[in-house]
């Protein structure tokens, strides 16, 4: 048996530690620490913004390291946000949260420094109003950034704070917009374009990179058993972390990292920047071991999550597995919606989103709570369609099967109409799999376990239950339903 790892991973609605340690060939986990990670509005002046609170997952994951003295440790969260730090390390305000507006319209003035194609030829990124290159223009003339001597994102954030070390990740870098999809560095392009351009100077804020797999430092501080232990580089970009923990036996495969978000797409040896793919929106982010994480952000569970807020709100608390329950016997495809529409980003009233956009494209717009959440499923497996359709033709990979990770993997009703959608076999499993993909880059680097990204996937592959969904009916189903949106 070996020692534990610990599994720093903050997501959409809390943060957790979970430890994991290898016993016969197999992975096993266990939760030890959950704490709230929503995000907090805060008023200054005229404006409200969103902001992360890093003071109490601060608290939180010392609590949950104490509790496992762990013998590594590795930090994932979401992509794109960041911290500044002044002269003496400390935290300068609250990291802002991707999902307030404060960059609505931003691109559109990068891009007239920055066209967007030449932005693509360098950075292969897709374009998302939230990526970090974006946040930092919307700060220009900011405050707070005349006294920032660095930035860092968020795990490198709760990293430098558990051990004194700045480093920039990688995985997550590639999410800034500011690194080199071929050279895996900063891209001095973009960072010129910053600084010349919008008076930001993320050349002296940005740390030098390091590849997932490097150990960065011991843990020091007030955190008892904890000390001592190595905090281990992992994908601190959750997805690059559900990548690792796809359970794939063949390399023909796509992915859906689905989550509040939904992440589509295959995995790379090299980044696909041609035109089609850009006007797809695909992602060409960094992924762990040399690989590249090709895929598109299809909006996710989100849409669900916020329905089931709204009602609540409303005095209407909705039980989550009876919903399904009931949406599984609603007619096939009565409504969908373009679920990666912008207006479904923001935080607020989805089921009233949901039904605009059915009434604008002309559909009977869903009302019985059941309908709203299988509007959302369908809709999700209509989108997880067409993003492994083009993902496969984009990048020319053979796809033969598609792999849920990630809390829809739990979702049998979602998992089955992307069966359908697709037309491919369905395998759904592991639920955890970013926690997984963190703990085992890290038992990895400190030689718990060893060899390439097949063989940690065997190591999932023996330790995950999955379900495998076969398609069933016929796919001018959903090419017409395609055709309404
Ligand atoms: C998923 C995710 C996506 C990223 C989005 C915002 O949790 O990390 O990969 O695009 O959140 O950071």
């Amino acid at each position: 048996m070996s020692g534990v790892h610990a599994a720093v991973d903050l997501g959409a609605s809390s943060g957790r530690v979970i430890a994991g340690r290898i016993e016969g060939g197999r992975l096993l986990t266990e939760e030890v620490a959950r704490f709230p990670n929503g995000p907090v509005a805060v008023r200054a002046g005229e404006r409200t913004t969103l902001h992360w609170d890093v003071p109490s997952l601060y608290a939180g994951v010392v609590e949950g390291l104490r509790r496992v003295a762990p013998v590594s440790v590795g930090i994932d969260t979401w992509a794109v946000d960041y911290g500044l730090l002044d002269a003496d390390g400390a935290l300068i305000g609250n990291p802002v949260h991707y999902r307030d507006p404060r960059t609505e319209g931003v691109p559109e003035q990068v891009f007239r420094h920055w066209p967007a194609d030449r932005m693509y030829a360098v950075n292969g990124l897709q374009v998302q109003p939230f990526n970090t290159v974006f946040q930092l223009a919307a700060e220009t003339g900011a405050a707070r950034l005349s006294a920032a001597r660095d930035l860092l994102l968020i795990p490198d954030l709760l990293g430098y704070r558990l051990t004194g070390v700045k480093v920039a990740e990688l995985t997550n870098a590639s999410t800034t917009g500011l690194v080199d999809v071929r050279s895996r560095g900063w891209a001095p392009e973009g960072l010129d374009v910053l600084a010349g351009s919008f008076g930001v100077d993320a050349r002296s804020l940005l740390p030098d990179l390091v590849e997932p797999g490097t150990v960065i430092a011991p843990l020091r501080g007030d955190l008892g058993g904890a000390v001592g232990a190595p905090l281990v580089a992992v994908g601190s970009h959750d997805t690059a972390s559900a990548v690792v923990a796809v359970p794939a036996t063949t390399p023909n495969f796509a992915y859906v990292s689905s989550g509040t978000w939904s992440l589509v797409g295959v995995e790379l040896d090299a980044p696909v920047r041609t035109e089609a793919s850009r006007a797809a929106n695909f992602t060409n982010e960094l992924g762990v071991d040399g690989t590249v994480r090709y895929l598109r952000n299809v909006s996710g569970l989100w849409l669900l999550q916020e329905s089931l807020r709204t009602w609540r709100e409303r005095g209407r608390g909705v039980d989550l597995a009876d919903l399904l329950e009931r949406a599984a016997r609603v007619p096939a495809l009565g409504c969908v919606v373009d679920v990666e529409d912008a207006r479904f980003l923001p935080p607020g009233d989805m089921p009233a989103r949901i039904a605009a956009f059915a009434a604008e494209t002309g559909q009977r717009p869903p009302e019985a709570d059941a309908e709203v959440a299988r509007c959302i499923l369908d809709s999700l497996a209509l989108a997880y369609r067409k993003a492994v359709h083009q993902a496969a033709e984009l990048s020319g990979k053979d796809v033969e099967v598609v792999h849920i990770v990630g809390g829809g993997a739990n979702n049998a009703l979602l998992c089955r109409l992307t069966a359908d959608a697709v037309g491919l076999p369905v395998i759904a499993g592991p639920a955890e799999g970013t926690a997984i993909g963190n703990l085992l880059v890290q038992a990895r680097a400190v030689g718990t376990v060893d060899g390439d990204l097949a063989a940690l996937r065997r190591i999932v592959a023996a330790s995950a239950e999955t379900v495998t969904y076969r398609p069933d009916g016929p796919q001018t189903l959903w090419e017409e339903a395609a055709r309404r949106i």
